[in-house]
């Protein structure tokens, strides 16, 4: 545990529910850019430390994104440790604990604004919003911008084409694209890419998930070959921390664009595949349409085309990422970080004193 508190985040707030055996924890990043603002995951982990390390490294992830995409808002994200998975709880347990994490949220007071991320819904953030109004992404019904899925991937499609020019790969058409989970983000990859004509791959750990693949007439691979399986390129849409060194030293793929945050389980990860010679949208600038499509209605009032334009906008933006990165040498990972500090720096410079 001591690693995970020496943290140069802003805030951390924890929580135990003895009840259900759930911990709760919320990490604000950085407020340098106005609230921090970042989805809640819930899930099951090892430990207690693990929970905590995670929602530091999700939430600094949205410092990045947010700056990196000019947002005016703050990292920050939220984890629920379960006690078993997410299927298997009741609805009175559930309920219990999206009360509970409400109220942690709603004693912060708008220093920190959630939304939907993995095992969390729009039909879960109206729930929150029950007791808190710090809260994107409710349903459509209920005055919310509705899930962000789709316009990640929208954005995780505008990256995967600029990577595939940007490596020499050309067009989508004929290309092996890898989908690693074909969740509510992946699944939409996937379909945006095979309508380009790119040949899919895709992998999930969900039966009907695969069912539905194989009708789109997409090859299959078990979960464990996705990083072993050679592609044009590799699109982690499941979980983070998917490639370290030793999976960089060894991907069989010419680029790596997904929707996961955090996709590099260290930052050596991200020099190999350079040296490699293997292209990599940082996940941060990739992933940034969810976040496009709930700051933007909610907060900033943007009509669905000022969203689908500022989504389109990715492109340029890890175009910017791709000349930094070969200006100086660095990885593409490193020259996003370069940016996103760049970016933070004239929007702080722009806010009046
Ligand atoms: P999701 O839960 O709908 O989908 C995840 C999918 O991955 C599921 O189908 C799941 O079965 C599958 N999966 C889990 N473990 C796997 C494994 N080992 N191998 C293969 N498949 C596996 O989540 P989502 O909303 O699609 O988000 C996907 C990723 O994108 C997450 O990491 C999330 O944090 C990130 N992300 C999502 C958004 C958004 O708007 N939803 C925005 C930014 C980033
Ligand atoms: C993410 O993009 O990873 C999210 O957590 C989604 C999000 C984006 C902006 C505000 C709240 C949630």
């Amino acid at each position: 545990m001591d690693d995970v508190l020496r943290w140069d985040g802003e805030l951390t707030l924890i929580r135990h529910d003895s009840l259900t055996g759930t911990s709760f924890v919320i990490r604000v990043d950085s407020l340098q850019l106005g609230q921090a603002a970042g989805g809640t995951r819930a899930a099951q982990y090892e430990s207690f430390a693990d929970a905590v390390d995670e929602a530091g490294r999700l939430a600094a992830a949205m410092t990045l994104k947010m700056a990196v995409s000019n947002l005016p808002m703050g990292g920050g994200k939220s984890v629920i440790a379960l006690p078993a998975p997410r299927r298997s709880l009741d609805e009175t347990t559930w309920h219990r604990i999206l009360a509970l994490h409400a109220e942690n949220i709603d004693k912060l007071n708008g220093t920190y604004w959630t939304g939907p991320d993995v095992n969390t819904t729009s039909a879960d953030m109206d729930i929150l919003n029950r007791t808190t109004e710090f809260v994107f992404g409710r349903s459509i019904e209920r005055g919310g911008a509705g899930s962000s899925a789709d316009n990640t991937a929208a954005g995780v499609f505008e990256a995967m084409k600029t990577t595939a020019h940007h490596c020499g790969l050309g067009d989508l058409a004929g290309r092996a694209v890898l989908v690693q989970g074909l969740g509510a983000v992946g699944g939409r990859v996937a379909t945006l890419a095979a309508e380009a004509g790119a040949v899919l791959v895709v992998c999930d750990v969900v039966t009907e998930r695969l069912e539905w693949a194989r009708q789109c007439g997409w090859s299959v691979v078990p979960p464990e070959a996705a990083v072993s399986t050679p592609c044009d390129i590799f699109s982690p849409c499941a979980l983070g921390g998917v490639i370290d060194r030793t999976i960089a030293a060894q991907l069989p793929a010419t680029a790596v664009v997904g929707a996961a945050n955090n996709i590099l389980a260290d930052e050596s990860a991200g020099a190999i595949l350079r040296e490699r010679g293997i292209a990599y949208a940082p996940d941060f600038v990739a992933n940034a349409g969810g976040a496009f499509h709930l700051v933007g209605h909610e907060v900033l009032g943007w009509s669905d085309e000022t969203v689908a334009g500022r989504t389109k906008g990715i492109g340029d933006t890890l175009a910017q990422v791709f000349s930094i990165s070969e200006a100086n040498g660095i990885s593409t990972d490193s020259a996003a970080r370069i940016l996103a500090r760049q970016r933070a720096e004239a929007a702080r410079g722009a806010i009046p004193a």
